[in-house]
């Protein structure tokens, strides 16, 4: 085996599927070593060879499936489940466009034990992101083979959630063998070793990972784990009241919304407005929003999408004309200004006695949006362990922690479209796709009979959560 790993590893490094020098990562880290296993797809017989000794690490001899985490190790599973019969799963990527797509493809049963293969294991982030949504549909995952362990932290975040990992090399390992070989200098092999030492990639507890799937717990155990005391009394009020409506009264007159609310009321759990539409906005109009609110029972969210430096945002949230923080029970925000956005609605938040809460934008509805999978990550890694942070605003079941909450806009009883970007999922289909709260805007206001329309969005949205946490 010694000698096999050693031809590899010099092939490997042939075809530059390793290389020394100063890179950036895709995180902007500074690196000495680049490892980069797509190109083995051009050298037919390498991968053949790699796939082959790969698998001989296998322990699990029951396994009944084969995933390969996108997109380097698809080759690699597939030529592993070619040759030993053992067929193949594939996590999607991009399947969380619209949310409703099947997160895994290939045919599988309940229960079907599934052996990851990966190229190269950093934080171990990939192979758990793909454990989870197998999880999710209820298959088993014991072990994970790997062609490289950069050895910084991937190994022990992976056996942390249960998973064996066996890898054909660790960097270091690696390094030696090309030492023997000669490719390499004593001191590439020591700016590699210093780098390893200083690189520790942080340990991940992945408390969400390991949580109760969110998806099928029912709101009122979720209101005791919610960080966010908004969110532990929205969990609380759409049990008691049966609704996970959230109605976007997008209309200019202060009057009109008013109106609609007083209908709507009773069916809704949070009212949605955007303050800065309104052409006749005076306090009056909080005031009898305000008692409309108390009165039935339901928040208020302003839907103002803060998203400037942490100083800005606070006096944007606190002060001006809408003083937005004295009435808004909930406010969205997006998050690409960082941790310093989520300091300042918090200080402007200093300022009031009553408990409020914020909802990231992770995800939007809109076609070509920029919100791409880093991007969500992000989002999800700043709402980790804020008490201020609600729940986000995205199309999918990007996170698995029963304490926040899926908002999600672009809801219709059909699947369609407006002529501005905007894309219309079903009630069940959202709710399927994870959301816990959803947004109906036009869908309500431009209907000749809006009670009717109410009821309906709410019924068809209770029924496809009550479906979910019980099916
Ligand atoms: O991604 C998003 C996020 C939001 S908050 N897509 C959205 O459409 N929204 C909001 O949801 C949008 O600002 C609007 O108020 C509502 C959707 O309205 P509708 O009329 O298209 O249902």
């Amino acid at each position: 085996m010694k000698e096999q790993l050693k031809e590899l590893a010099i092939e490997l490094y042939e075809i530059d599927a390793v290389k020394f020098g100063d890179f950036v990562t895709k995180v902007g880290l500074k690196t000495p070593v680049y490892v980069d296993l797509r190109v083995i797809i051009s050298y037919p017989k390498i991968l053949k060879k790699i796939s082959k000794t790969l698998w001989g690490l296998a322990e699990d001899d029951k396994v009944v499936q084969i995933c390969g985490v996108p997109y380097t190790a698809l080759p690699i599973a597939s030529v592993i489940s070619a040759e030993s019969d053992i067929p193949m799963v594939i996590r999607r990527k991009e399947a969380k466009a619209y949310g409703t797509k099947k997160l895994i493809e290939g045919s599988f049963k309940q229960g079907d034990t599934c052996v990851i293969i990966e190229d190269v294991v950093t934080s171990g982030s990939s192979i758990l992101e793909t454990v989870r949504d197998l999880k999710n549909e209820g298959l088993k995952v014991t072990e994970a083979l790997v062609i490289m362990d950069r050895e910084q932290g991937g190994r022990k975040n992976i056996e942390n959630s249960g998973i064996k990992m066996q890898s054909l090399y660790t960097l270091t390992q690696l390094m030696g063998y090309l030492l023997e070989a000669k490719k390499v200098t004593a001191e590439t092999v020591e700016r590699v070793t210093e780098y390893l030492k200083e690189s520790r990639a942080p340990v991940k507890t992945f408390e969400d990972e390991s949580a109760p799937n969110r998806l099928k717990l029912d709101f009122a155990e979720r209101s005791k784990v919610a960080k966010n005391p908004l969110a532990a009394k929205l969990l609380n009020l759409m049990s008691q009241k049966e609704t996970t409506l959230c109605l976007a009264a997008d209309l200019t007159s202060a009057d009109e919304i008013i109106d609609l609310t007083e209908r709507a009321g009773p069916h809704i759990a949070v009212l949605k407005i955007h303050v800065d539409i309104i052409e006749d906005f005076d306090q009056t109009f909080i005031q009898r929003l305000k008692h409309l609110s108390s009165k039935h029972k339901f928040f208020i969210m302003e839907d103002r999408k803060f998203g400037d430096i942490g100083n800005t945002v606070s006096l944007q949230y606190g002060k001006g004309v809408y003083k937005i923080a004295e009435w808004a029970d909930l406010i969205t925000a997006h998050p690409v200004p960082g941790p310093g956005l989520l300091d300042g609605l918090k200080k402007a938040q200093k300022h009031v006695s009553e408990d409020r809460g914020v909802f990231l934008i992770t995800e939007m509805s809109s076609k070509g949006a920029l919100t791409g999978e880093n991007y969500v990550k992000e989002c999800l890694a700043l709402s980790k362990d804020s008490d201020i942070v609600t729940g986000h605003v995205c199309q999918s079941n990007v996170f698995s922690d029963p304490g926040l909450i899926q908002l999600t806009p672009g809801v219709k009883l059909a699947k369609t479209s407006d002529n501005l970007g905007q894309q219309y999922n079903t009630p069940e289909a959202v709710v399927n796709a994870g959301a816990d709260l959803a947004v109906v805007g036009r869908g309500i206001t431009e209907s000749l009979d809006k009670l009717s329309s109410i009821l309906k969005y709410k019924n068809q949205l209770w029924a496809a959560y009550k479906n979910r946490i019980s099916s």
